[in-house]
Order: structure tokens, then C-alpha cells, then sequence
């Protein structure tokens, strides 16, 4: 009997060790694949579009913003060249950047967009690479950033002339004003200078500060009167990563204020928003003021949400918001930009080449250690092969029910997406993801310990 027991044991065991084999090789194999993937949308961006900030991949034109090229693309995806090994191509793409990138130019950017993408970039970048090139070209780009917290709330414009410092747009969003706390702290702590921290954290408190008596904040406010000018509350674009930078704030540099204010919010959020009535959780539209529901709209960017659930520790609601996520990728094959999920029907057709949702497999993947996130990963992986890999690079798409490619493939393909779904299938070590917190570019900033 001992013995038959004994056998039952070591068969279990063995089919457990060969189950681990299995993953571990199944990884291997998708992690040199996104390897490859990657390869061959960056070998598209430099035959086509080197120097540019973009590649448009159906035309095999380049594509600059503002006219003039910021080198988005190669500053974004500076940093997962370094992880993913590819040293030449990390060496082409420094030189490019040292050689060429400049600020000084007659232009005015959208402040946000230039914070996640390339001030992010610029200082993950000198972190991992340590040439003060980097520091240098951060410090300069955050100086000419400055003007727009010159309001008098102190809550940021959205665009700004980097040679003029002349301002424009005093009708803002949170998440365009209060997503500059982790890069513009950054560049405080490694410039000694604290004018960049100060700024970004008071728009932050401005912001809070008039949340609703509920404590909802609406989608546009007006910088100069702090006046909401649309009060509909919600999670996804326009506000999403205001609540993401509360408590990474937190997270990397240790702002007590800023994980009070993240408490409350989150309080709130799960009060008014959460929405369980059509089956599994949803995060709706709500008025600010009222917390009456308004909308059944969730989307590609309200996926961001289970990752930073999973950071407040949260892994429950993480776990099903997740899984009405991969219900929405699943609903066509790759996933809409919006559904109403009462109806499930999609209301916005395109899939960008988003990455929120995959962030937010790798974060559970790390907190759970759960094989069906990266199963979920993998999906995620074919899907986006499948139907938008194009001869020169990847192409987002204008129709998930038709699958119809379009001419555009954004940076954040190469900073989040790919690097996701890197992350999510390497060995752990590749980068210890308690050593860093991800700006919402997915920039890793190192992690100062003792923040909690
Ligand atoms: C990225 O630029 C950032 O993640 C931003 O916070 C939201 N949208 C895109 C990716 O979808």
C-alpha cells in the first residue's frame, strides 16, 4: 500500500516537473519570437522612416508630429532595445539620438504626450545606459516644459512652443495633468534641481482638490478658473493615468500625500464606478457630482486598470476586471477601443496597438505566478501577428469585425506592447519588477527602497 502510495507521489512530481519543463520551454519560444517581431517592425523603422518620429508601415513613409522629427520612435523604444539584448541597434539608435535630437525648435507640443514619451524615455534611458547625454537632453527638454504650469491654478496647458514657452489650451484633462509626477520627479532627484517635482505635484493636489464632494473627478477642467467643464467620471482616457501617477508617486518616491490621495480615490472609484449589474466587473461613466451612471463604455485604455489594482494590492478585483477584459479581446479576435459592455457590442472599432491590457497580464502574472495570464499573453501575441503584422512593420487597424489595416504604427508598439509581452514571457531576472515602478509609457525608473 506505502509503496503504491510512494509511486502515486513520484508520478505526480514527475508530471508536475515536466508541466514546469513545458512552460518554461513554451516561454523560451515566445520570448525569442517577440524578439524577432520586434526586429522586424524596427527594421522597418529604420529602412523607411530612420530619424523620424514615426514609420507609417502601409505607406513605408516616415511620419514627424510637429513637422520636424523629435526621434519618438527611437527614444521610446531605446530602452527594450537594451533589454532585449540587441546592443548594435542600441548603439545606432544613442548615436542617433546625441546627434540629432534637440529642443530648441519654433514648435508647440503637446506637453503630455512629450512627458510620457520622451522625457520618460530620455531619463529610463540615462538610467539604463548611464550616459549623461541623456540627463542632459531631459533637463533640457523638462526646462522648456515648464511654462505650462504657469497658470494660475498652477494645473498645466496642454501645449506649449518649446523655443517661445508660449502656452496654449487652458481646457485640460486630468490624466494630461497629473501624469508628469513620476518623470518630472525623476528628473528633480537626478538633477538636484527640485523646481520639476514642486510643479508636477502641485498640479496633482490642484487636481484633487476639486474632486467632487463624492470624490469623482470629472474629464475636462479649466486650468485658469479650475471650473469643471465636463463632468462625466470614469477610468479611461483623459483620466486614467491621473489615478495611475497617484499611487506609483507613492510607490517611487515615498509622497505620503500622494498615497492619501490615491486611498480616497480609489474609494470612490470602486463606490461609483465599479459596475457589476451586466456580469463580471466593468468600470461605467458616472457623473462626478451625483455618481449617477451615464455610460456602459469600457475600453482598450481602461484595460490599464487591473495592473494598477494589482500595485494597491488588490488582486482580487485585478483577477475579474482582467477577465472581462480578455471577454472584450475575445469578442473579435483582437481587441475594439471601446464596447458598451451591456450590449457587448463594439463602439469604437480600431485596436491601436494598444498595450494596457497585456501590461496588465504581466502584472498579474507577477503577483499570482497564474500559467493562464501568460496563456492570455500568448493570445494577445498570435492575435497581434495575425492580423496586423504588415511587410514593413505593424499596422493598427481600422476595423477589428473586418480586420482593415491602417498607416499608422505608434511608438508606444515598440516602448509598451512589445515590451509587455517581453517581459510577461522572460526569466524574471531580465528585470526585477520590484526594482522599478513603469511611467505610463512603460518606462522602468529605479526604485528607491524603504517607500513603504
Ligand atoms: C500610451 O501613450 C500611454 O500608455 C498612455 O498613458 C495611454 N495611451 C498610450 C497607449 O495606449
Amino acid at each position: 500500500m506505502q509503496r503504491v502510495f510512494g509511486q502515486l507521489v513520484l508520478l505526480v512530481l514527475l508530471s508536475e516537473l515536466s508541466c514546469n519543463q513545458s512552460i518554461v520551454h513554451e516561454r523560451a519560444v515566445l520570448t525569442d519570437s517577440v524578439k524577432v517581431e520586434f526586429l522586424h517592425a524596427w527594421n522597418a523603422y529604420k529602412q523607411y522612416a530612420w530619424g523620424h518620429d514615426a514609420l507609417k508601415p502601409l505607406s513605408k513613409q516616415p511620419h514627424d508630429w510637429y513637422g520636424t522629427s523629435l526621434c519618438m520612435t527611437p527614444v521610446d523604444a531605446f530602452d527594450v532595445i537594451l533589454l532585449m539584448g540587441f546592443s548594435k541597434e542600441a548603439a545606432k539608435a544613442k548615436k542617433l539620438i546625441l546627434d540629432n535630437l534637440s529642443f530648441d525648435k519654433d514648435i508647440e507640443v503637446q506637453a503630455f504626450e512629450i512627458t510620457i514619451r520622451l522625457l520618460a524615455g530620455l531619463l529610463s534611458a540615462y538610467q539604463m545606459d548611464g550616459d549623461r547625454g541623456f540627463l542632459r537632453l531631459a533637463e533640457e527638454l523638462g526646462k522648456r516644459l515648464l511654462p505650462i504650469y504657469n497658470s494660475r491654478t498652477g494645473m498645466p496647458y496642454r501645449y506649449v512652443n518649446l523655443q517661445t514657452g508660449k502656452i496654449r489650451d487652458s481646457i485640460n484633462n486630468p490624466a494630461e495633468i497629473g501624469t508628469a509626477m513620476l518623470e518630472f520627479g525623476t528628473l528633480s532627484k537626478l538633477t538636484g534641481n527640485p523646481i520639476y517635482y514642486e510643479k508636477a505635484k502641485n498640479a496633482l493636489v490642484q487636481l484633487y482638490n476639486r474632486r467632487s464632494m463624492i470624490g469623482l473627478v470629472g474629464t475636462w477642467i479649466n486650468v485658469e478658473t479650475g471650473e469643471w467643464v465636463n463632468k462625466t467620471s470614469h477610468i479611461g482616457g483623459a483620466i486614467d493615468s491621473y489615478y495611475e501617477y497617484l499611487i506609483k508617486a507613492w510607490l517611487l518616491f515615498g509622497d505620503k500625500e500622494c498615497k492619501e490621495m490615491w486611498n480616497e480615490s480609489i474609494k470612490a472609484i470602486n463606490i461609483y464606478l465599479a459596475d457589476t449589474t451586466h456580469g463580471g466587473l466593468w468600470y461605467c461613466q458616472a457623473d462626478m457630482d451625483t455618481g449617477k451612471r451615464t455610460g456602459t463604455f469600457f475600453g482598450s485604455l481602461e484595460a490599464f486598470f487591473p495592473a494598477v489594482l494589482c500595485l494597491s494590492g488588490d488582486i482580487e478585483r485585478a483577477a475579474k476586471l482582467q477577465e472581462s477584459c480578455y471577454k472584450m479581446w475575445n469578442l473579435h479576435g483582437i481587441e475594439p477601443e471601446q464596447i458598451d459592455y451591456a450590449s457587448m457590442k463594439a463602439t469604437d472599432k480600431r485596436y491601436y496597438l494598444r498595450p494596457e491590457i497585456i501590461e496588465s497580464a504581466y502584472y498579474l502574472y507577477h503577483f499570482t505566478e497564474d500559467p493562464k495570464y501568460l496563456q492570455m499573453g500568448k493570445r494577445f501575441f498570435k492575435d497581434i501577428v495575425k492580423y496586423c503584422k504588415t511587410e514593413a512593420g505593424y499596422a493598427y487597424l481600422r476595423d477589428v469585425t473586418t480586420k482593415e489595416q491602417a498607416d499608422g504604427m505608434e511608438s508606444f508598439f515598440f516602448a509598451e506592447t512589445l515590451k509587455y509581452l517581453y517581459l510577461l514571457f522572460a526569466p524574471k531576472e531580465t528585470l526585477p519588477f520590484e526594482n522599478v515602478i513603469f511611467t505610463t509609457e512603460a518606462h522602468p525608473i529605479r526604485r528607491v527602497k524603504n517607500n513603504k
